[in-house]
């Protein structure tokens, strides 16, 4: 591995931590790789958004009925470029996609992986310069090798993932990632062009000060959360309470926060959201996977998020994720004044 003047590029770090795995042959390792050229393009555009013609809504709406932003669909076609040339990718779902697109090339065909993405999170944030998301799940796949993937191989349980992680488009750019060995944090140069490993092996603290929620829906909020909101504001020097209010509108903003700060990031079912905003299998699940490799957690509310089995694609789910006691402390609220 070559290290100059004491960078580890992400190339070299996915390499190097191969070798923690006697019968890796190098696939996922060729898929973060892939991951992070395709963020380091997807970035070029971003820090140049206002500049030229990519910002604003692309006059079309997503699966989801929301519209799209000109960088959504960017990114959403980037990030497709990057995985189906890796050769180690079959197939991908994106938020931006209704159905899982399917890589038929002969190459691609015989990937071993499948990833689930969320190609711009808070992308409505991008006019106004509010930091932004990539979030990616990788999973190896269920169907037999050679032939199209199916939609079986995107709705797994979150805890079969093999990998998982994000890219934070903020006052830096940071690629965090997790095999389920430690998460790592790279930060990118952009004078050399490269991810370098700027945070080894986070761990979130059981216990934070922050709390994250859009407090606009509150009256719609379940009474467990109301009383939890009025517990974190009240004075209790033991506790450290009164917390500190936090909500940047962008989940990997608020949630990276977190995870290096500690706190919680609470998005709850409302009115508005009867099932919750955030969608399992590509938002819930890969921020789960990092809590919990980082030493946190994540939870519908009553589970642990990767306990679940979605049942479709763009399934949503009510999510609390951060550091390990308050998650806990929220269940606690729950269970007991109310869902
Ligand atoms: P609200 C962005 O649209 C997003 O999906 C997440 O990034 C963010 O946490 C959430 O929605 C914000 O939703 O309803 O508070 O604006």
């Amino acid at each position: 591995m070559a290290i100059y003047y004491n960078i580890t590029t992400l190339n070299d770090f996915v390499i190097l931590k191969q070798k923690d795995y006697p019968n890796a042959k190098g696939e996922l390792s060729n898929l973060l790789s892939h991951i992070g050229t395709a963020a380091k393009i997807v970035n070029k555009k971003i820090t140049k958004a206002g500049l030229v013609d990519i910002l604003g809504r692309a006059g079309t709406v997503n699966v989801q009925g929301e519209d799209q932003q000109k960088l959504d669909i960017y990114a959403d076609k980037v990030f497709t470029d990057a995985l189906r040339t890796s050769g180690d990718c079959c197939g991908l779902a994106t938020e931006e996609n209704q159905n899982i697109i399917v890589f038929t090339d002969k190459f691609a065909r015989k990937g071993k992986y499948v990833v689930c993405m969320d190609p711009l999170d808070g992308s409505s944030n991008l006019d106004y310069n509010v930091s932004v998301g990539s979030i990616f799940s990788i999973y190896r796949r269920i169907t037999p090798r050679g032939e199209n993937v199916g939609n079986e191989d995107f709705i797994q349980k979150g805890d079969m993932q093999v990998a998982a992680g994000y890219i934070v488009y903020g006052s830096s750019t940071m690629l965090v990632y997790s095999t389920g060995n430690g998460v790592y944090g790279f930060t990118l140069d952009p004078s050399i062009g490269e991810f370098c490993l700027s945070h080894s092996c986070i761990k979130t603290p059981e216990a934070g000060r922050i709390y994250s929620i859009n407090e606009g829906n509150y009256v719609n909020f379940p009474m467990g959360i109301k009383k939890y909101i009025k517990y974190c504001q009240e004075k209790d020097e033991s506790t450290g309470r009164p917390y500190t209010s936090r909500y940047v509108g962008s989940l990997v903003s608020d949630f990276h926060r977190n995870l290096l700060m500690g706190g919680v990031f609470m998005y709850p079912s409302n009115a508005n959201a009867p099932k919750g905003k955030l969608r399992i299998v590509y938002e819930c699940n890969p921020i789960a996977f990092i809590a919990e490799h980082a030493g946190g957690a994540a939870s519908d509310g009553h589970e642990r998020i990767m306990g679940l089995t979605p049942e479709s694609l763009h399934q949503r789910s009510p999510f609390y994720t951060g550091s390990k006691n308050m998650i806990k402390k929220i269940e606690e609220f729950l269970a007991t004044e109310g869902y």
